[in-house]
């Protein structure tokens, strides 16, 4: 058995979940934050035998699209850093970032 971590874009954790549940993949739901961005993402667990890992990869890679999403960074106008104004730079986020880990026990009491 293997525990699937997959962080996703909000946006596409509905479809997702959606999609996990018609194909009886069993998975819970974090509302988790982006340390770089400090924006919402939805980090899945999935505890899945072995030979289901390809099966949920291929899910997750059709449903999960990268986006760009905008951070603001402040610019000082003089060299006092007496006034700032925003940039807006553009950072490509997702689709998703999995991490898989193997699983040494599981238990459901
Ligand atoms: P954030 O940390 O908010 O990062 C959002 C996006 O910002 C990243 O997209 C990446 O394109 C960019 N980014 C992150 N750190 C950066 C840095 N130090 N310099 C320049 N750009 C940076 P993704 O790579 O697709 O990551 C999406 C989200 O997945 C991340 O949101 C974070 O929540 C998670 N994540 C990504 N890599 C991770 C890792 N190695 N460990 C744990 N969580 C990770």
């Amino acid at each position: 058995m293997k525990l699937i971590i997959a962080i996703v874009q909000d946006k596409d954790s509905g479809r997702l979940s959606d999609e996990f549940n018609k194909v009886n993949v069993r998975a819970t739901k974090l509302s988790t934050t982006g340390g770089f961005l400090k924006a919402g993402n939805t980090t899945f667990l999935i505890g899945i035998e072995d030979e289901r890992v390809q099966e949920v990869l291929d899910l997750i890679e059709e449903y999960c699209q990268a986006r760009e999403q905008y951070m603001t960074s402040p610019v000082s106008l003089d060299v006092n850093m007496d006034s700032y104004f925003s940039v807006p730079i553009p950072v490509q986020v997702g689709g998703a970032t999995v991490f898989i880990m193997p699983v040494e026990s599981f238990h459901q009491f």
